[in-house]
């Protein structure tokens, strides 16, 4: 691929909802470039940009890919992100490299929950965008309806560019706005001129109106003009859209077909003449930012870059700024899907792919160590489903620890991490099909069968009352014997164990009085109930014996233990739960479902806070009954909503839940 200079290239990252067709898009782009000569099919896993196993299995896009088109004497740096919520990461990574987000709408669903949320981001981030309005062939397609939605959906105002000659099964070209010109689409998809049909004369007429007030509005000067009636120059029409495009004022509209190959030269023409060419100066310092990493199992670590000034050479003194560590160059490359040509240079504003690394992933900044700068990162989403794992197979731990790293590496928005509390591992998603996707790759590709559950509950047990109890540990078996003996007053305590003694005339002596403290911490470990840590427990060492031959630190720590498990049983003990603070953030619409959900969660409302449409709903509800919220919220909101929550504090598990709980726990113990 040869190299182009920084205003002839286009970085566009494709998004929308799953399904709109962008893959599809992508795809048939690159066949009218003539880089492939057959049109790949999603459903026959044949597309260039949806190679990867996982995505050829469930046919969908996963992993954001780089599809290069060269047309017009002009780079065109697709991104075919997916349109799954639980990828929204991969998403987010293409459009901090993107200078345009397209988006694709299909023409019969029109515009869907994920097109709303991305385009939410896409706006706070004021990055200029466009849009596709696919599936125009499709049975019910309708434009004008997608024009209302994305009035009424999105809160923008559309600027189509195009507008179709019939549609669904009578779709059959389109007219361009700016050039009146009418094109019909040959049997190949080739554009062919025509005279304007008569009865598009009145649409026309008012959307080329449209469009040349929405290019005056993006200039003074013009507006000027415009407002005093002149009439605007083909060319001062061009500059204002191209200006008004570029800051994001004016979304333009195309239209066609992916699948029947209509409309796509058409778009990549408006591609090339009106969405804006990088941002960046090829004589500034040399800096890129890595924004997806791939762990390929044949060509090893990629890091796929976007330079954001300066150019990249073989003899870039490569430093990795977000780490601080050096790095050296092995090779550069051009990667369309999973193909790569070599390159020794890329130039401001182009994206490529560095091979083998060490350091490095996604969302560092690379420079040269005498130039450091730190480039904004990637905002990843906080994952929130989390599941247990474990090999199927003891012996497979280790397999199970590379695979995951290599899977780590490539996904940062995956964490796994062992529970101090529970010993168990736990994988931390952005739902049910993220996790089940690492599962399988972990089949596949690393070959560890994996079992997945719920993550055991952290419960603690604790007292609610004042009791003294003795403690008495004497064994007289043959030579020397064993003798520890303590009263111990236990009692209540909001958090920490507290220890103290109040021994009098060396009833026990003070050597042995840590063994007693470190006895009770020990036994503590595991509560008389169910097992679990015990917590809110208070301990005073008030009176014992000793033997001047047969005591010993072991047998106090024995001693202090036995009264623990006396005391405990005697002190009504009970099971707290981890209560967590959640807040979650939905349209105010959702507001009630929210919280009757958490009503039957055993939630405790503490608040409502709206802010423009979205309201946050704070909530003191049980770890227990979190486990799923990911999915259940998806599920509630159509993926409207998002949610974060942390730890607050524990508390008493209702009577009916805890005998269940203890009752599971003895069972347990009973198998064991
Ligand atoms: N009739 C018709 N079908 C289309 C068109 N574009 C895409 N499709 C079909 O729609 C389905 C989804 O297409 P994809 O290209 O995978 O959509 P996507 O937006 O990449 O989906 P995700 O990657 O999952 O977000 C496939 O079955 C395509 O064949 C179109 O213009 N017309
Ligand atoms: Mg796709």
């Amino acid at each position: 691929m040869k190299n182009y200079s920084t205003d002839r290239l286009r970085n566009v990252a494709v998004v929308a909802h799953g399904g709109a067709g962008k893959t599809s898009l992508v795809e048939t782009m690159l066949y009218d470039t003539g880089e492939i000569n057959r049109i790949g099919r999603v459903e026959d896993g044949t597309t260039t940009s949806d190679y990867h196993p996982e995505e050829v299995d469930k046919q969908i896009t996963i992993h954001t890919s780089l599809v290069p088109c060269e047309w017009n004497q002009t780079k065109i740096n697709f991104l075919d992100t997916p349109g799954y919520a639980d990828f929204i990461g991969d998403v987010k990574g293409a459009l901090r490299v993107a200078d345009t987000a397209l988006f694709v709408i299909s023409a019969v669903d029109g515009v869907e929950v994920q097109t709303e949320v991305i385009w939410d981001y896409v706006q706070n981030n004021n990055l200029p965008r466009a849009i596709f309005v696919n599936k125009m062939d499709r049975e019910n397609a309708d434009f004008y309806e997608v024009m209302n939605q994305v009035k009424d959906k999105l809160g923008a105002n559309p600027a189509p560019m195009q507008l179709p000659i019939g549609m669904a099964l009578d779709f059959s070209g389109i007219v361009d706005l700016l050039e009146q010109k009418a094109y019909k689409f040959d049997e190949e998809g080739k554009p062919q001129e025509i005279p304007i049909p008569d009865e598009l004369n009145d649409s026309i007429g008012e959307y080329r109106e449209q469009l040349i007030e929405a290019a005056a509005e993006s200039d003074d000067e013009l507006l000027m003009k415009y407002l005093e009636g002149e009439e605007l120059t083909q060319d001062e029409i061009r500059e204002g859209l191209k200006k008004g495009i570029k800051e994001a004022k004016i979304a333009p509209v195309f239209c066609g077909s992916a699948t029947k190959n209509m409309g796509a030269t058409n778009l990549m023409d408006n591609i090339v003449n009106y969405l804006p060419a990088p941002d960046a100066d090829e004589n500034e310092p040399f800096s890129a930012l890595v924004f997806k990493t791939l762990a390929d199992p044949y060509v090893g670590r990629m890091n796929f870059i976007r330079v954001f000034s300066g150019k990249l050479t073989n003899s870039t003194n490569l430093y990795n700024n977000t780490k601080d560590k050096n790095e050296k160059i092995g090779q550069i490359l051009y990667v369309r899907g999973k193909n790569s040509t070599q390159t020794q240079e890329v130039p401001a504003g182009d994206l490529a792919v560095l091979v083998k690394l060490q350091a490095t992933g996604t969302s560092d900044t690379l420079c040269t160590k005498e130039n450091p700068v730190t480039l904004k990162g990637i905002e990843f989403p906080l994952p929130t489903y989390t599941v247990a794992i474990q090999p199927k197979s003891k012996g497979d731990e280790d397999k199970l620890g590379n695979g995951m790293s290599k899977i780590l590496e490539e996904d940062p928005v995956l964490t796994m991490e062992k529970s101090a509390e529970t010993k168990e591992t736990l994988l931390t998603g952005m739902g049910d099909v993220h996790l089940d996707i690492v599962v399988n790759k972990l089949k596949k590709r690393y070959g560890v069968d994996i079992e997945v559950s719920t993550p055991k509950v952290p419960y603690r047990e604790t007292i609610r009352t004042e009791v003294k109890v003795e403690g008495k540990h004497k064994k007289q078996s043959g030579g020397h014997g064993q003798f520890g003996h303590v009263w111990i007053r236990f009692y209540p305590t909001d958090g920490e164990f507290v220890f103290t003694e109040k021994i009098f005339g060396g009833a026990v002596p003070k050597n042995y009085i840590p063994a007693v403290e470190k006895g009770l911490q020990d036994a503590m470990q595991e509560g008389v109930l169910a097992g679990y840590p015990v917590t809110g427990l208070g301990a005073e060492l008030y009176d014992g014996s000793y033997h001047p031959v047969d005591s010993s630190e072991m047998a106090f720590k024995v001693a202090a233990s036995l009264a623990f498990k006396k005391g405990m049983e005697q002190a009504k003990p009970t099971l707290l739960e981890p209560i967590m603070e959640v807040e979650v953030k939905v349209p105010e619409s959702f507001m009630g479902d929210i919280i009757s959900d958490f009503n039957g969660k055993r939630g405790k409302i503490l608040g409502m806070d709206p802010a423009g449409n979205e309201t946050t709903v704070k909530a003191l509800v049980p770890l227990a009954e979190m486990y799923t919220y990911a999915i259940d919220l998806k599920a509630m909101t159509q993926g409207r909503g998002s949610f974060t929550m942390k730890f607050n504090g524990y508390e008493e598990v209702p009577e009916r839940l805890a005998q269940e709980v203890i009752k599971k726990a003895q069972e347990a113990k009973d198998e064991k």
